[in-house]
Parts: C-alpha cells; structure tokens; sequence
C-alpha cells in the first residue's frame, strides 16, 4: 500500500507541504490543476510547476484526482470528441510528470453531494453530512445555495458551472442510465489506448452518494455495476479508485467483499468511513470501524491478505480543534486516519510475519 494525501495546490489549499512531509508514510501527493475546467487541456507547462513544487519536498506525483470529464462526454453530444481529445492530450502530459494512475468519475452534474458541509458530531467536531429528505424533496437550486452559503463549495458546484445547471438538467431528459452506459464506454475505447500507451491506469470513482440524486441517471453503484463496468475492456489500463466511504453510504454493499472480489483491478483505494441512519442520511466519521458503519479494519484486512501495492489515500476527514479547511480536507483528521490506517497494516503485517515463522518451524 503506497500512501498518498490530496493536495489542492499552494492557493487553494489550508494545508501546506511542510505539513504533509510529517505525517508518517506519505510518499506522494494526489494533485490535479483545479483551476481548469472539465474539457480543456492541462498544458505541459502547468504540470510542470506542480511537479517542481512536488520535488522540493520528495512528493511523487503518480495520482492524479481528478481529470474531469465535460459534461458533452457523459451526455454523448457530438462535441464529445473535441473533449475528448482534450482528455488525451492532457493524459500524454500528466505521465510527463510520473503521473501512473488518474482517478475520475462519471457522475452527471455534480460531483459528491452533501447538504451540510459542517454537521456537528456528539464529540464536538462537524463533519460532512448527507440529509436523504432533503435531496429528495428539495430543488436543487435551492439546496446549493443553501449548502454553499458558506465561504466554500462544493466540486461540480463552483459559481461558473452553475450558470449553465439548468441547461444540464434538460440535457439529461434524454439520457437514461443505458445511454449514460454507452456513453461511457465510447469515452473510454478514445482514452484506453492513450493511457496504455503512457502507462496510465484510468481508475473511475464510484457516484457519491452511490444512488441517483434529483433524477439525474448513477451508475457506478454497486457490486453488479463495478462488474459491467470491468467487462467493458480488457485493457490494464482500465481500473477502479475503490471508495470505501461512497459506497459504504449503502448498507447493501459489502465493501470487504467488493475488494476481496476485485482487488486486483483496484489502483486507487479512498479509505473512510460514513455512519449511515435508518431513514438514509449519513455523516462521515472518524476512521475508525467502532465510529461507523463501515468496518474499515476488515477493508485494510482485505487490502492487505491481497498483497495490495497500489496507492492508498484517507480521503475525506472530520474538521477538528477548529481548523479552518477545505470542508472534508483538513490536515488533522485525515493525518489521524493515516495513522490508523497505518495501525492496522502494520498489525496485519506482524500477524503474517508470525503465522509465516511459525509454519517455517513446524514443517
Ligand atoms: C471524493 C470525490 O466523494 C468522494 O469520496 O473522493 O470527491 C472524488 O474526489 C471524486 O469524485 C473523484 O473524481
Ligand atoms: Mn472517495
């Protein structure tokens, strides 16, 4: 398991390098230039900065989150190909700087969707929060500007996306989850080759919350759906970002299982943990299994018996001892969440080495 941590860049993020060097294990940043828009081209010039801003401190850049895919691509309009060749383009200049594996997701409009960025939990800190009733029940205009009434954003909410929301939505009318499908799989037999080629592996996350939200079309949900999903390619190059959290927000999903089934498609693994209620709201909690309803130590437990050598990363932390951040990114909670990670790989790790002298002295 090769540890990284999510950077949003010296402008845009509370948390500095110096910083991110002291957290045990972390060999690497998971970067992106999230100042250009789905669609356009990350220049060779602008990777480069970043990868000169990595180098001063020792930080690979083989995690790339994310490449975000223009809505034309995921609609199937005929100007897809323009963005898609945009895609290519950036994928032949990420592997300038090392990049090994991009993370991104296939979600219609938004990306994840919470309706609280700073939910107070019983101990004090807040956390991002997910209200079924009120996704259900509430205009999405009005939620955003509910939601983002605070200084922050959400990603795929940002002020200049929102001028054309409406646009998207009638858009989707016509786009049931079968289209949505092939759209994908048109995306990916342009992309495929490319990324082979750089030896990038495409490693899509699963929707967040894993459910169709204001009617729009979901389709990396489940189990059943990571299956489609593989089936569309053989190629080595098409993988999974496995997220703990996203789909663990459905109790029907059996993350454990899940990886133990397709550990060796997983190229990226997002650890955290959500506490899902009975009437479908949930909150994201510490890392811990005790904490939530995901059992994060048989998830580490599943990386580990398979020998997993792919990248690892906290994802989203609770904002604690009253950090201003990013909501769901700031240094302390995720820091902790290594930790515990780290905790419980290490102790796997003794287990085996035990069992394994053992057996070496029996036989
Ligand atoms: C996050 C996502 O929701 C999550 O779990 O990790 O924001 C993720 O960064 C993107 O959806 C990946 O494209
Ligand atoms: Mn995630």
């Amino acid at each position: 398991m090769k540890m990284t941590f999510r950077w949003y860049g010296q402008e845009d993020d509370s948390v500095t390098l110096d910083q991110i060097k002291q957290i045990p294990g972390v060999e690497g940043l998971v970067w992106a230039l999230h100042h250009r828009l789905a669609g356009e081209v990350w220049t060779e010039e602008e990777v480069l900065q970043v990868k000169e801003q990595a180098d001063e401190y020792g930080f690979h850049l083989e995690v790339v989150e994310s490449i975000n895919v223009h809505e034309d691509i995921k609609l199937g309009l005929p100007s897809r190909d323009r963005y898609i060749e945009n895609y290519k383009t950036s994928l032949r200049n990420v592997a300038k700087v090392g990049a090994k594996v991009v993370c991104f997701n296939f979600m219609p409009v938004f990306d994840w969707t919470r309706t609280d960025l700073f939910k107070p939990l019983e101990d004090g800190s807040t956390a991002l929060f997910y209200e079924k009733a009120k996704v259900d029940n509430m205009d999405p205009y009005e939620l955003i500007q509910e939601v983002t009434k605070s200084a922050y954003t959400m990603p795929g909410w940002e002020p200049e996306r929102l001028k054309t929301i409406e646009q998207s939505f009638k858009a989707y009318e016509e786009v049931d989850e079968d289209q949505l499908w092939k759209n994908l799989a048109y995306f990916l037999g342009e992309v495929l080759p490319v990324a082979e080629e750089e030896g990038i592996k495409m490693a899509i996350h699963p929707d967040d919350p894993p459910w169709s939200v204001f009617h729009l079309p979901r389709i990396i949900k489940n189990e059943e759906a990571i299956e489609r999903y593989l089936g569309i390619s053989n190629s080595p190059s098409h993988c999974l970002t496995l997220c703990s959290g996203s789909l663990g927000a459905n109790p029907a999903n059996d993350v454990p299982n899940i990886i133990r089934r397709f550990h060796d498609r997983i190229a990226f693994a997002h650890i955290r943990n959500v506490r899902i209620y009975e009437n479908g709201d949930f909150i994201e909690t510490s890392h811990r299994t005790q904490d939530g309803s995901v059992p994060i130590d048989d998830v580490v437990k599943a990386y580990h018996e398979n020998g997993f050598t792919g990248y690892a990363r906290p994802d989203h932390g609770r904002h604690l001892w009253g950090e201003e951040c990013r909501p769901g990114y700031g240094l302390y909670d995720r820091a902790l969440g290594i930790m515990h990670l780290w905790g419980l790989w290490d102790a796997y790790e003794l287990i085996k080495r035990k069992e394994e002298s053992e057996n070496a002295t029996t036989t």
